[in-house]
């Protein structure tokens, strides 16, 4: 019988095929995997372990903080702060970056983190899950928030964890996508799908519909020659979903092809989207892009956009390439 690849496994013989997992990233991939494990036990027990509901606190972005943001924000810190290969950490939930403790060694990475993105499914049993980017700490002394404004395609590593019937560990590093799913037997995140590639070409789609009448004009006609089905521009039929967790809806456009899309909309006309740059829609784009997809703006490709703040909100558009160039190319056409 073929052994199961565990994620340690892979990150030792990924680092002896090219070099790009050095010792320092593969303690932190696998203490953010280990971490993903704890959250996972966390969002399991539910009513049980008085986990769900709402928090008595907002965080930086104006939002009610449920129970099990904080716990899980927590839970990343804790797991992340003594191990030596971190200089300091972004998240969601806080304000400011977290600058590891000086009676702990600093290491030469950045860590970002939506600790559980989906919040809105917490409480109603729906798959929500964890997303991460990691970057290497520009040289000098020190640690600031500057440090952390690089684009996307400087990341060195991204993924997600989502919960739902099963937990599954998505990651990148540079050479292709692997899935990890927890063995909970075992204890063990093992490898079970290597490669993951988005079909360039898809009949699905994610867009909140309700936010239809704030779009933007090259929005609406998109979703509109969908909607025609076989009797529109498309010639073909089109299914729709949306998880309302991104890390979900990205999860099965990777697994089976789509396109998924948070664009700007006049509700709140100054504010570039609702998503987050640096630690939802850069680990995302990057994983997409690794696997044959595509993810830009509505304009531009995400990876390429220098942030000018750490919670910097961008408009999304990912999925399969062909569907992702159609949308671009409705925008910049006008
Ligand atoms: P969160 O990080 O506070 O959970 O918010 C992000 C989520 C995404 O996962 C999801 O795609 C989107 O917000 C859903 O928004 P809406 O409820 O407007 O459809
Ligand atoms: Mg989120």
């Amino acid at each position: 019988m073929a052994s199961k690849i565990s994620l340690t496994r892979y990150l030792v013989e990924e680092q002896r095929v090219d070099g790009s997992i050095p010792a320092q990233l593969r303690l932190l991939l696998e203490v953010v995997a280990r971490s993903c494990k704890s959250i996972s036990h966390a969002v399991n027990k539910g009513a049980l372990g008085g986990v769900l509901g709402t928090a008595e606190s907002e965080n930086i972005q104006g939002e009610v903080q449920k129970k099990l943001d904080i716990i899980s924000n927590e839970v990343l810190i804790e797991a992340n702060e003594w191990g030596g290969h971190l200089a300091a950490m972004a998240s969601e939930e806080m304000e400011g970056i977290y600058l590891v403790p000086n009676r702990y060694p600093q290491g030469e990475y950045l860590l970002l983190f939506d600790p559980l993105d989906g919040s809105s499914n917490i409480d109603v049993n729906v798959s929500i899950g964890t997303i991460f980017s990691v970057l290497k700490k520009p040289e000098g002394a020190g640690v600031s928030e500057q440090d952390f404004l690089q684009a996307g395609c400087k990341q060195v590593a991204a993924g997600y964890c989502v919960y739902g019937p099963q937990t599954t560990l998505v990651l990148t590093v540079g050479s292709g996508v692997a899935m990890f799913t927890l063995d909970r037997e075992q204890g063990s995140f093992v490898l079970t799908q290597e490669k993951m590639r988005i079909p360039e070409d898809t009949k699905e789609f994610a867009i909140n519909m309700s936010n239809m009448r704030h779009w933007d004009a090259p929005v609406k006609r998109y979703i509109d020659e969908c909607l025609q089905g076989k009797d529109g521009p498309r010639g073909k039929d089109f299914n729709m979903r949306w998880i309302a967790s991104m890390v979900t809806d990205v999860h099965r456009i990777l697994t089976r092809g789509g396109i998924f899309m948070y664009p700007w909309d006049k509700r709140e006309p100054e504010k570039p989207g609702k998503l987050r740059l640096m630690y939802e829609a850069n680990p995302m784009a990057w994983l997409v892009e690794q696997a044959g997809g595509a993810a830009t703006n509505c304009r531009e490709r995400i990876l390429d956009i220098a942030p000018g703040k750490l919670h910097e909100r961008v408009s999304v558009c990912l999925g399969s390439k062909n569907e992702v160039e159609r949308v671009t190319r409705y925008h910049v056409e006008g």
